[in-house]
């Protein structure tokens, strides 16, 4: 008996703008001019906040900050493809993604400055805090859209990831589930080419992540991630996808970590000077810049324009961070758990001993009361 091929499946690639930004009409996005203005306004805004967020770690006024530089398209173009009910449902490189949804940007550095007031969604949004630990929010998105699914409604929730949390069993779990029950869940691999210091070649040894979705009956795609279009048209095709009952969709955006992995890394340790080169000329930003002037969307003035309000903006937002009144160091203890395990107990105790007698002693400023519960 010969064989017989009982499945066959292809893995197509999306691209839309070329790297000299020449559209490709055949496959380009159905999209007004005000969305093209929203999405390269909103990430020129968090290129210009990211560039900001370097300079004031370094400069000791912001804690651990992951960068963004590179992966503008893929951080802010998916959450402009969504509705509020829609669950967001990010990693710890979300902060453009927040704000795409509305978040303030004060608030993301408030996060990354350390302090828990920095977790502030726009009221009547579907957004999830991210999680530090790699990929255990996967499941939670699928979760989500089951959850959806039950109610009857169509509100679709999208995981960003990275190539390295795709090789986690979450990922497995979270897609078993979202095949077989033909969920709305959009799995949004950012493919940046590394995690942390092992290369994508080490990842997984698969052509492509987005293949990954045949094995779970899902819909798989890759689009290049530093081409806003092609990021548009896919993620909406796979939310539409989604609402109209018909599953999961995995997309893999193939783009570049520029920068470190976070302040606390030195990427020259594990790559080259040539590899980052060319990816610079692959810059997403740069690229939609250059389509929107050939296609005459926007003349040069208007461009510098969107330029200069996104640093006024940046500016504002970092005046705003840096007038919050400092919290007490108790409250990192608050609202965790309902009853609060020993350890926590103990070293509460101990920071509120130290807090008493530095201030004792004048070293450090009267503090505000504590506040949230801590059982
Ligand atoms: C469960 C777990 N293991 C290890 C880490 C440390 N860690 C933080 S980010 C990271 C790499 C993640 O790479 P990738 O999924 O590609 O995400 P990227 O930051 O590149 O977008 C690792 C190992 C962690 N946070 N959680
Ligand atoms: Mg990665």
């Amino acid at each position: 008996m010969p064989l017989t091929t009982v499945a066959e499946h292809k893995t197509e690639r999306l691209e839309v703008l070329a790297a000299d930004g020449t559209l490709d009409a055949s496959v380009a996005p159905r999209i007004s001019k005000e969305k093209l203005l929203e999405l390269f306004t909103v990430m020129t805004r968090i290129r210009v906040f990211d560039e900001r967020a370097i300079k004031l770690q370094r400069q000791g006024r912001l804690g651990t900050y992951p960068q963004i530089l590179g992966q503008e398209a893929t951080q802010v173009v998916p959450a402009l493809c969504l509705e509020p009910k829609d669950w967001l449902v990010p990693t710890y490189r979300g902060q453009g993604a927040y704000f795409a949804r509305g978040m303030k940007l004060r608030y993301s550095l408030l996060y990354w400055g350390g302090d828990d007031r920095g977790v502030k969604f726009p009221e009547g949004n579907n957004d999830l805090m991210f999680a530090i630990p790699v990929g255990s929010h996967m499941t939670q998105a699928m979760g989500l859209a089951w959850g959806e699914k039950l109610r009857g409604t169509k509100n679709v929730s999208i995981c960003w990831i990275g190539d390295g949390a795709s090789s986690k069993g979450d990922f497995h779990e979270a897609l078993t589930f979202a095949g077989v029950h033909k969920l709305g869940m959009i799995m949004f691999i950012e493919n940046n080419q590394w995690a942390i210091s092992l290369g994508r070649e080490a990842q997984c040894a698969a052509e492509t992540l987005a293949q990954k979705a045949h094995g779970y009956g899902a819909y798989g795609i890759q689009v290049d991630g530093n081409d806003a279009l092609a990021v548009y048209k896919a993620v909406c095709e796979a939310v539409a996808r989604g609402r109209a009952g018909e599953g999961p969709t995995v997309i893999e955006a193939i783009t570049y970590r520029m920068g470190h992995h976070t302040t606390a890394d030195d990427a020259t340790r594990y790559r080259s000077n040539e590899e980052v080169a060319e990816w610079k000329a692959k810059d997403p930003l740069e690229r939609f810049r250059k389509y929107l002037l050939k296609d005459g969307i926007l003349d040069q003035n208007a461009l510098d324009r969107i330029q200069k309000e996104a640093e006024e903006y940046v500016a504002e937002e970092i005046k705003e961070y840096e007038a919050f009144s400092k919290p007490n160091p108790l409250d990192m203890f608050a609202n965790n758990f309902a009853t609060a395990p020993w350890p926590l107990i103990e070293q509460r105790a101990e920071l509120e001993e130290i807090l008493r007698e530095k201030q004792s002693r004048n070293e450090i400023p009267e503090l505000p009361p504590a506040e949230g519960r801590f059982p």
